[in-house]
């Protein structure tokens, strides 16, 4: 392995697991599926992967309730399966990076299970968060916390000898209780964790829900809105971005820290600012952290402008590299999005799925931002699909949805499956080639006949495609060094135009004002994202541009 820190500027795909490609037949993705796969990723130019939980789960959460930590969900292979993807990949030059889930377990298990079976007060309680009722018979939950996904955030147990009992936290569904991270077995049981993948070679770890672990101890109710720390000054909300959560990644940044070729992790964290955010990526904490300011700016310039440069600057101060991110499994994907009215996103509903979409104009601005993306400094993520152009799939029969959120929230919320269906890879009906022809069962999720035309067979050797689109551009940033990390020097280039130069001799001009825009001064246009009128940039296009 190098001695360069490969992950500031890396670009990863996101492999959403049970939805990328089925090795076996039974409609799941799994990791026989991925390793068919990793020619098709290395040709596209990525530098990892970051896997969806692959653990044994009952899949109450699609595999964020993690039974066994230290082992593969059957569904998706073995763990001789997963020590060899990681080899091929390595073959590959792709490096793989699982999602650990710090947070909470499943109410399956075993720690779970001992501590419903030893009772109030047992040393097995003290590694979740259990508490007496409040009211007289104890049938008030403990306090007002939510959870993420509607209804309140305590479940009550029923104790061993059958009496009502105490009640348990869990931030998201029944089924994921809370762990307690002040306990001390609880840390020492996740840094073994890490050791015990590290050693396996994985090359880094997403971290679920990396700004909740901390809660205060005293559990006061929350001062609504809830799901959003801004009532509360900055490290005090009673359970999100609490800063003794950084004691916790100081330890896990040693440990990566011990071994060789720059493990490193990126923090799913939700925080207030992008100064709070920074703090989960200093020199001693986690390396890197998803923009989610990026992916919820709507289509606007200056709203865009200000995201990036908000971002550049707060990770600059603590010398990060940025990353960007457009779409992952638990929002509506990007070409959806940008074809619909522009909606203010609500904190923990990040889910929504309402209006009119022009599925054409919100294409023509994925592609555009893919560019825009792509060429900004610092790393990138690519949610499998987003290559290919896919929307979201707003019209799943009911009795087929899955996610817990469409159970928790009393119907309001559809839920995430929408950008969960399974990717078509060839062919011209459904399952497109994601399972095998000799498949025992459909794909868990049905998809669109429409998505004949969307396949990674048809669009391959299409220079029109989104597919290729993505191709060129990583091929041209791992060829182009002003790309990757370094600064960015905004051109003034009128209102609603983007247009920044990177360092030697590149230019990308976003065009976000309606009408068509001039090209400014240059040698060569690299790339685009739409075809050019003349010397012209029409609306919701971009250019890569040779200076
Ligand atoms: O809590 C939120 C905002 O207040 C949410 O945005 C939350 O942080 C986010 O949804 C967490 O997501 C991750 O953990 C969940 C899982 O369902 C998601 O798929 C995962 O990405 C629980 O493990």
């Amino acid at each position: 392995q190098d001695s360069a820190p490969w992950w500031r500027d890396a670009v990863i795909y996101q492999v959403y697991i049970r939805s990328f490609a089925d090795g076996n037949g039974d409609g799941m993705g799994d990791i026989d599926g991925i390793r068919s796969k990793l020619p098709y990723l290395r040709d596209l130019g990525v530098d990892a992967i970051w896997i969806n939980p692959w653990y044994p789960s009952p899949q109450a959460d699609a595999g964020y309730d993690v039974a066994d930590f230290r082992d593969i969900e059957p569904r998706f292979g073995t763990l001789d399966d997963a020590d060899q993807l990681i080899a091929e990949a390595h073959e590959h030059g792709i490096r793989v990076i699982p999602d650990l889930v710090p947070n909470h377990t499943s109410d399956q298990h075993e720690w779970f299970q001992a501590a419903l079976a030893a009772g109030p007060g047992s040393p097995e309680r003290a590694r979740y968060i259990f508490r007496p009722g409040r009211g007289p018979d104890g049938s008030e939950p403990p306090n007002n916390w939510n959870s993420c996904f509607g209804g309140p955030a305590w479940t009550r147990v029923s104790e061993p000898d059958g009496s009502p009992g105490e009640w348990y936290l869990h931030l998201f569904a029944p089924q994921q209780p809370d762990l307690n991270w002040a306990h001390r077995e609880v840390r020492e049981e996740f840094e073994a964790i890490l050791r015990f993948w590290f050693d396996r070679g994985i090359d880094g770890f997403r971290i679920d829900v990396a700004h909740g672990l901390i809660k205060d101890t005293d559990l006061p109710d929350v001062v609504a809105p809830q799901g959003s720390g801004y009532v509360y000054p900055a490290g005090q909300h009673p359970h999100w971005d609490r800063d003794e959560v950084h004691e916790i990644y100081r330890r896990w940044r040693r440990i990566a820290d011990e071994y060789p070729g720059h493990r490193k992790f990126v923090a799913e964290a939700w925080a207030d600012t992008p100064q709070r955010l920074a703090n989960y990526v200093r020199a001693d904490g986690l390396h890197t952290a998803f923009n989610f300011d990026f992916l919820q700016a709507t289509w606007k310039a200056e709203r865009l402008r200000e995201v990036i440069d908000t971002t550049t600057s707060s990770l600059n101060a603590v010398s990060a590299p940025a990353t960007w991110v457009l779409s992952n499994h638990d929002v509506p994907r990007h070409a959806t999005r940008y074809g619909r009215p522009p909606v203010d996103w609500v904190p923990g509903q990040n889910y929504r799925a309402d209006g009119e979409t022009d599925l054409e104009l919100g294409t023509r601005r994925a592609r555009a931002a893919a560019l825009l993306m792509l060429s900004l400094p610092g790393g990138a993520y690519i949610y499998q699909g987003e290559e290919l152009g896919l929307p979201e799939v707003e019209n799943l029969p009911e009795e087929l949805l899955q996610d817990p959120v469409w159970e928790r929230s009393g119907h309001t919320e559809r839920g995430r499956d929408g950008c969960r269906v399974p990717i078509p890879w060839s062919g011209e009906k459904p399952p497109f080639g994601f399972s095998p022809a000799n498949a025992t069962a459909d794909p868990w999720l049905p998809q669109p006949d429409s998505w004949e035309d969307l396949t990674a067979e048809v669009q391959t050797g299409d220079p029109g495609s989104m597919l290729e689109l993505y191709r060129s551009a990583l091929r041209l940033r791992r060829e182009h060094p002003a790309l990757g990390e370094g600064d960015l020097a905004w051109n003034d280039a009128g209102e609603g135009v983007l247009s920044f130069t990177r360092t030697p001799g590149f230019a990308c001009v976003v065009n976000l004002s309606g009408k068509a825009q001039r090209l400014p001064e240059h040698d060569r246009v690299l790339l685009t994202s739409g075809e050019l009128d003349d010397e012209m940039l029409p609306p919701d296009t971009a250019v890569w541009l040779s200076l």
